[in-house]
């Protein structure tokens, strides 16, 4: 049987998703784009899905592009390719499905990060990281700018100084550097890095996911409002998610001192 470029696995309501390319650092071809983009609409239409762990098997978290694919490599003799035209087709896709799951995603960076692999760990809501990954923004390297929503990601993250820094060198990063400049939640060490990932995801599996979705609604939304107008969405998020079960169960088990049992979805 053929392997799986993507491969699927539950715990509980924790699934992973692992990349597997390992022979070519698990870089993008057309075809593990399918196979991510179908496991992740399948874990976001699967309500015992309550969080969701992306990584890469063998040494590498994702090395971007695979820069080998015909459909994507200038040919040849020089003739020129619609690079855009793959950003249309999957990157943004990609960063857009990521960035409305309806359960938290959690990237865990067992392994270098390159290119739009740097920055799909990056459009995940936690990333931890291994202590020997490191994230690359590898484009400037091959006369392109960050895709797969590294524009948009990166100042928000570090600011525009390191952003550019970052960007323009497509110097490697290594895992505690990223973490010292605010790219990465935790590191740990390789031997630790999944329990650890799997322990956040079982304990995000366990809270309040309306309410964690809407934070990361919120946060991203906010970023291009006023304070008015983030307070009133603030407003409007709370009302919505006061009607929810989960905030009468998360009051409720508070009053009774037990631990809260959460379900909405
Ligand atoms: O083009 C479009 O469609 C637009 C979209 C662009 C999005 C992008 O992501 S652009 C950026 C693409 N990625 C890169 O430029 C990174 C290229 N890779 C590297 O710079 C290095 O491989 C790394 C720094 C990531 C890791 O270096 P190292 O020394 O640890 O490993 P290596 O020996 O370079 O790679 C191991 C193997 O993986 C090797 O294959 P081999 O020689 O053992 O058969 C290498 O060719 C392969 N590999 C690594 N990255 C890619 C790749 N094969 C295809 N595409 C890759 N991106």
């Amino acid at each position: 049987m053929e392997e799986p470029l993507v491969r699927v696995s539950d715990s509980g309501s924790v699934r992973t998703l692992a990349l597997n390319r390992p022979h070519a650092l698990n870089s993008f071809t057309g075809a593990m784009h399918g196979e991510l983009r179908a496991a992740l609409d399948a874990a976001a239409g699967d309500h015992s899905v309550r969080c969701v762990v992306v990584t890469g098997t063998g040494r590498g978290f994702c090395a971007g592009q695979d820069l080998a694919d015909p459909a994507v490599a200038p040919n040849r003799d020089g003739a020129t390719t619609d690079v855009g035209s793959a950003i249309e087709r999957y990157y943004k896709p990609l960063a857009l499905r990521i960035r409305s799951m309806p359960v938290p995603v959690v990237a865990a960076v067992n392994g270098v990060a390159a290119g739009a692999g740097a920055n799909f760990a990056l459009l995940c809501d936690i990333v931890v990281a291994a202590r020997s990954a490191s994230f690359i923004q590898a484009f400037s390297k091959i006369g392109l700018i960050p895709d797969c929503g590294g524009t948009w990601l990166l100042p928000r993250l570090v600011g525009r100084s390191h952003a550019l820094g970052l960007a323009l060198t497509g110097d490697k990063l290594s895992a505690e550097d990223a973490q010292r400049l605010g790219l990465v939640w935790q590191v740990h060490d390789d031997a630790a890095l999944m329990d650890s990932a799997w322990a956040l995801a079982d304990r995000l599996a366990a809270m309040p996911t309306k309410a964690l979705v809407a934070t990361r609604r919120a946060l991203d939304a906010a970023q291009s409002l006023p304070l008015e107008g983030a307070l009133d969405l603030e407003a409007r998020t709370q009302r919505e998610l006061g009607h929810a079960g989960d905030f009468a169960e998360g009051v409720a088990a508070f009053q009774q001192k037990r631990a809260p049992k959460f379900s909405d979805r």
